[in-house]
């Protein structure tokens, strides 16, 4: 595996242990983590990229959501709301939103600070990627490349155009001034970002007027442990 970010926590095991118990124990071993996703998914792959520089193995599930799989009974039971990334971080414990994943993941290592201002300025940027970017620039994506509905979809399509630009353009504005989102340091924003922003090209749109947002990309696709989108799903 590539070199990656440094951990300073382990994920939460269950079951509890007193300090002063001594007893020679075996060492309890877990199960890898699987990732319930779609390959090619934007938000499946945060949280794989994530989980690669952390240097956390994890088990790839496809789920056919083009053939509603995702709205099965089986999968229902496993997330109310129907849709993926599903995070089973160990069985039968299901953890679902791409950017929440990247929180509980990232818990510990240098790419969510434990800062409170500085954690915040993170959490502004996984929340304004879920409300002004990814339902502009992933969803026009998906019409036009996964599920190749632009014409049905062409009066929508114009509509969220600009609003993905929009968010192109806050963006610019924020990385014309610092190498990532938050500032100097790359962060879980960086990649709930970078998700759906590399591949906004697939979706039609034009990365030319974003200089500063096309050379994050490159900085961010340099990072230590960098994993393609394609890449993701191979696990
Ligand atoms: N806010 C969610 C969005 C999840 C989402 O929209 N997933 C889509 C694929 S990217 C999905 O599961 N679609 C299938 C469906 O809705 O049935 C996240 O960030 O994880």
């Amino acid at each position: 595996m590539d070199g990656g970010f440094c951990r300073t926590q382990r994920l939460p095991l269950s079951g509890n242990r007193c300090s002063s118990d001594t007893r020679a124990t075996p060492p309890r071993t877990r199960a890898m983590i699987v990732l319930h996703g779609y390959t090619g998914s934007g938000n499946c792959y945060k949280p794989a990229l994530l989980m690669r520089q952390l240097g956390i193995p994890y088990q790839w599930r496809e789920v056919d959501i083009l053939n509603g799989e995702s709205r099965t009974p089986a999968f229902l039971a496993k997330n109310a709301n129907g849709r993926i990334p599903l995070l089973e971080v160990e069985p039968g414990r299901y953890l679902a939103e791409s950017n929440a994943m990247l929180c509980y993941l990232a818990e510990g290592s240098a790419l969510l600070p434990a800062d409170r201002w500085a954690r915040a300025k993170v959490f502004e940027w996984l929340f304004f990627e879920q409300y002004s970017h990814e339902p502009f620039i992933a969803t026009v994506r998906f019409w036009v490349a996964i599920q190749k509905s632009a014409e049905t979809n062409a009066a929508k399509i114009a509509e969220m155009r600009p609003k993905g630009y929009a968010a192109l353009g806050v963006m610019e504005a924020q990385l014309a001034k610092t190498a990532f989102l938050t500032g100097a340091a790359y962060t879980i924003a960086d990649i709930a970002l970078y998700a759906y922003t590399h591949v906004a090209d697939e979706g039609g749109f034009d990365l030319a007027g974003f200089p500063a947002v096309r050379d994050w990309l490159a900085r961010v696709a340099a990072q230590p442990g960098h994993l393609t989108m394609a890449a993701a799903a191979a696990a």
